[in-house]
Formats: structure tokens, C-alpha cells, sequence
């Protein structure tokens, strides 16, 4: 059956700012409470999704979270007016505070793993929301993420929203930036990549030495199960404990597939030799696979530029673009590597360079901030919302993010009530155009 991939990317919040906040990410500690610029960052996610659209890349958006999240501190006990708790979490604990109003939902790349129907024995799109619970600021998405998903997804003919894996460490869940999919076509039956960083029940204490491994093998065998994959389409790929440890807290920090194009740092995975052994096998010798060698680029360079972090995308003439960060042209080794991939006989012939640097200097980058998702056209149509970008829809939100958002928030600002205001105001407004009816905590009370 004919099916498209839809990026769907996370619109950056209205309370977009560095607190330092994720352990492992190189770039969220090294950037911890510089002044942010949140319009830009709103706006520079638009304009990449306007990039892909404009290249006849199907393109939708998901709405960002309500924060400062009140829900979250009065559960902890706070109490008083918003402005009261506000202030109460900051002068305790800034940095629960900063999780509270933390934007990350931005990186949907973790909200869930989505496989297409094509792969699953009951022919239905399935997706599990991630439970994301190696963070605290981003255990904070799920709950609303899961509505989300309800409200866009709701026709069970064509989807089925799993609930989030139990929230254990055993089975900590990172969604979709530990899943890849290679296939022929995006109709056809695909090979389901699932990379994790440790086992959940066996590897408590052993490697990585420095950062956490997000991923567990337990979680990413239970979103298999749940989604009903072959088991003959479904790998389980060990992260490489070293590149955890120099800053790849996720694998779509070092590898990245589309179709049949696989492009990884050889460092990628524990064992990549036998990997791409089983690759060659399952496919019939009929993928381009990409290795880049540690003498070409170091992970050093790599977790610094992003560039496994570009979107592999199939443009709508059927060619394929690499959409890669604009860091990864700054630094000379990833930009070696990169026209090195151009001037060689593959399937890529596009590279188009992007600015998120808002987004990368908390360690999210063009890829991060999208959730790829397989549809048929009769799955798209079945989609509620509007939620698939068109030029109309990007001016409209172009001026809502000019309307409403800062250009300069430090986390102190995030305390005053005015800005709690204009989140809402302002999200208020956002589900109006989206059509998503009610969704927000605030909107309910
Ligand atoms: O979970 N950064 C995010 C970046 C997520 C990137 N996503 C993918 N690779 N798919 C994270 O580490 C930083 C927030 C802060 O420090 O304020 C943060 O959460």
C-alpha cells in the first residue's frame, strides 16, 4: 500500500531556557542557565519544517506543554496562589523548578515509538508514549503526551495508542530516538532497529562508567511485543557503553536510517560488525549502508556537531536530502564527512543545512525535534486536528509565536506570574487553531 513519512515536529514552548537539567547530554550541562531566546528557537523550528514542506516533505506539528507546570508542584505539596508556588519552588529548589517549566517537549523524537501499519500483524498503526522516566523533567510529558495523541490518533480503525511501559527503570523508554526503520518502501513490511544502551534487569552498575544508558533492552522488547512486529523484522541493537559515555545519550545521536539508506558512526553499537552482517542478510544485500570511521570523525566531533542527527528525509521528488545542522558545517571533520557522502554513489543527493541552535544548545537537534511517522493516505485522512502544515498554517503560527513569545528569558523570569499568563493565553489560542478542542490543565478548570 502507498504510505509517506510525516515529520511531526514539537513547536517550542513559550518557556524555552537551559537548566542544566539532563545528565549525559554534554550540551545541556555545558549551556546550563544561559539566557535562551525562545521566539527564535519557536521560529527556528518553523522554519525547518517550512524547509521540509517547501521540499514536498509531509509536515505536521504537535502543540508544546503547559509550563510552568502547577499540577506537578502541588502534587509535591505546595500550596498558596500560582504566583505563591511559583516563587516557593524557586527560592527551595531551582532546579525542580526548572523541570517544572522545562520545554523539552519539544524533542518529540521521545514522546513514543511509532511503527507503521505495514509492520504489524493487525495492520493498524500502533504508538506507545514514551514514559521518558530516566529524567524528571521529561517523565513530565507523558501524561500529556498520551492526550495528545488521543486527540489526533482517536480512530481506532487506523490506531492504536498503547499505554506508556510501567514506570520502572527496568524499563526506562526513550521512544522513538532509540527506534529506526529501514525498508524498500514506506508501504512495504520494514526492519524494526531497536537500539537500547542496557539491560533493565542485568546491567544495573556496570557500563557506562560516566552517563546513564536511557534505554532499556526490557522496554524495547515490550513496545515489539505490544506492536505486534514479526519477530523475523525486529533486532535488538546494544548502544556502545564508550560512545554513552562521550555524550551519546541517545543512538539518533549517532546513526540515522531512511528506506534503505543507514548512515552510523562505526562506534555506534557494541558490535557493529555483526550488525551489519545481519543487515546484509535481512536485506538482501539491497542497503546502502554508511559507516563513518573514527579516523574520519571522532565521536568527540560528532556528539559536538550533530551531524548523525540529521534528518534523512525522502524529498517529494523521491530523491533523498540529509537536513543537517548547521554545526555540523561549522566543524570541518563532520563537514568532511558530510560531502563525502554527497560525492559518493548513494541514494542521498540533497543537503540542506538548518539553524536550531536554540534547540542544540540543549543537545536537540533537526532530528530531535520530529516524530516520524509511516501513514497510509487513508491513515492521514483519519488523522483529527489540523495539524498538517500548509503555507496557511505556518504564517499562523509564525505570527503566534511573533504575538507571544519572548526573546529572553533567564530562568529567574520563569517565577513571574505574568509569564505563567502568557503560556496560557497563548496556548488557549493554539489549540484553537490546531483544533484540538480542550487539552491543557487550565483549560479545564
Ligand atoms: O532529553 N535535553 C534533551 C534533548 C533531547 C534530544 N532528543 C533526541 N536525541 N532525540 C534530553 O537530554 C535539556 C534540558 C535542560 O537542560 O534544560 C534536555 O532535556
Amino acid at each position: 500500500m502507498k504510505a509517506s513519512e510525516i515529520n511531526f515536529d514539537g513547536i517550542v514552548g513559550l518557556t524555552h531556557h537551559y537548566s542544566g537539567l539532563a545528565f549525559g547530554n554534554l550540551a545541556s550541562a555545558a549551556n546550563a542557565h544561559k539566557v535562551s531566546n525562545p521566539k527564535a528557537a519557536a521560529l527556528q523550528g518553523l522554519k525547518k519544517m517550512h524547509l521540509l514542506m517547501q521540499k514536498g516533505v509531509l509536515q505536521a506539528v504537535l502543540p508544546p506543554h503547559e509550563r510552568p507546570l502547577l499540577s506537578f508542584f502541588k502534587n509535591l505539596g505546595f500550596t498558596g496562589t500560582d504566583t505563591q508556588i511559583l516563587k516557593a519552588v524557586y527560592a527551595l529548589d531551582p532546579r525542580l523548578f526548572g523541570a517544572g517549566c522545562s520545554a523539552s517537549s519539544m524533542w518529540v523524537a521521545n514522546a513514543a515509538t511509532v511503527t507503521p501499519s505495514a509492520d504489524s500483524t493487525d495492520g493498524r498503526v500502533h504508538i506507545t508514549p514514551a514514559n521518558l522516566i530516566s529524567n524528571l523533567h521529561r517523565a513530565l510529558e507523558t501524561q500529556i503526551n498520551i492526550q495528545i495523541f488521543k486527540k489526533i490518533f482517536s480512530d481506532e480503525n487506523y490506531f492504536k495508542i498503547h499505554a506508556p511501559l510501567f514506570s520502572h527503570l527496568d524499563f526506562a523508554d526513550e521512544g522513538a530516538a532509540n527506534h529506526s526503520r529501514l525498508c524498500q518502501n514506506y508501504g512495504s513490511a520494514g526492519l524494526n532497529l531497536f537500539i537500547y544502551g542496557r539491560s533493565g534487569s542485568q546491567e544495573k552498575v556496570i557500563l557506562p562508567h560516566q552517563y546513564p544508558a536511557r534505554q532499556t533492552l526490557e522496554a524495547s522488547k515490550a513496545v515489539a511485543r505490544l506492536h505486534q512486529l514479526r519477530s523475523e523484522n525486529t533486532i535488538f541493537i546494544k548502544q556502545n557503553p564508550l560512545a554513552i559515555d562521550q555524550g551519546v545519550f541517545h543512538n539518533d545521536v549517532i546513526s540515522i536510517a531512511n528506506q534503505n539508506v543507514f548512515l552510523f558512526h562505526e562506534l555506534a553499537f557494541e558490535d557493529t560488525a555483526t550488525l551489519v552482517d545481519l543487515l546484509k542478510i535481512k536485506s538482501h544485500d539491497s542497503l546502502y549502508l554508511l559507516p563513518v570511521a573514527t579516523s574520519e570523525l571522532s565521536l568527540q566531533d560528532a556528539v559536538k556537531s550533530y551531524v548523525f542527527n540529521s534528518q534523512l528525509v525522502t524529498l517529494g521528488t523521491g530523491a533523498m536530502a540529509l537536513i543537517a545542522p548547521i554545526e555540523s558545517c561549522e566543524n570541518k571533520n563532520s563537514h568532511q564527512v558530510l560531502l563525502k557522502i554527497m560525492a559518493e554513489k548513494n541514494a542521498i543527493s540533497e543537503l540542506h543545512f538548518v539553524d536550531c541552535k536554540q534547540s542544540m544548545l540543549n543537545g536537540g537537534g533537526p532530528a530531535c525535534l520530529r516524530l516520524r511517522m509511516v501513514l497510509t493516505e487513508a491513515e492521514q485522512k483519519a488523522c483529527r486536528a489540523r495539524v498538517f502544515l500548509d503555507e496557511n498554517l505556518y504564517q499562523r503560527l509564525v505570527q503566534w509565536v511573533e504575538r507571544h513569545y519572548r526573546d529572553r528569558l533567564s530562568i529567574g523570569d520563569l517565577v513571574d506570574p505574568l509569564l505563567l499568563n502568557e503560556n496560557r493565553v497563548a496556548l488557549d489560542e493554539l489549540t484553537q487553531i490546531l483544533q484540538l478542542g480542550t487539552l491543557y490543565n487550565f483549560q479545564k478548570i
